[in-house]
């Protein structure tokens, strides 16, 4: 399949400093922010600056320090936010959401960390 990008998505414009963010993590390849419109306690975005539209246009196309950088940032954001809670008793939910199929409003790849709450069956 061909992928193709559109540059005037809302998070190229966070990326280009065009649209302000409550930036949680940066890293050399992605950017993670609060989402505008939480679903629970917790709700991070995480994106790789690079312009993919979508995990398999990302897991195709992209270097192996992108995929190394990304999968580590999920995880520190999970670690920062403290999901797993003081003791243990939390957790979290990570989602990326591609095509019409899946209500990707936005078109550059993301994952949703989701925590702070119990979060029910994954289809609740
Ligand atoms: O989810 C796209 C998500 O992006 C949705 O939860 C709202 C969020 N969003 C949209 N605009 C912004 C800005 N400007 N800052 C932070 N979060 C934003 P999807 O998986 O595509 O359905």
């Amino acid at each position: 399949m061909a992928y193709s990008y559109d540059d005037q998505n809302i998070f190229a414009k966070i990326l280009r400093g065009e649209i302000p963010n409550d930036t949680v993590l940066e890293t050399a390849h992605c950017l993670a922010f609060r989402d505008i419109a939480p679903q629970a306690p917790v709700h991070v975005l995480v994106i790789p600056k690079g312009a993919y539209v979508s995990y398999d246009h990302f897991a195709a196309e992209a270097s192996d320090a992108e995929i190394a950088d990304f999968t580590r940032a999920i995880g520190e954001v999970c670690r920062l936010c403290d999901l797993h809670g003081g003791g243990g008793e939390g957790g979290f939910r990570v989602i990326s959401n591609a095509g019409p199929h899946a209500s990707q409003e936005v078109p550059h790849l993301h994952v949703h960390v989701l925590g702070g709450r119990p979060l029910g069956g994954l289809l609740a």
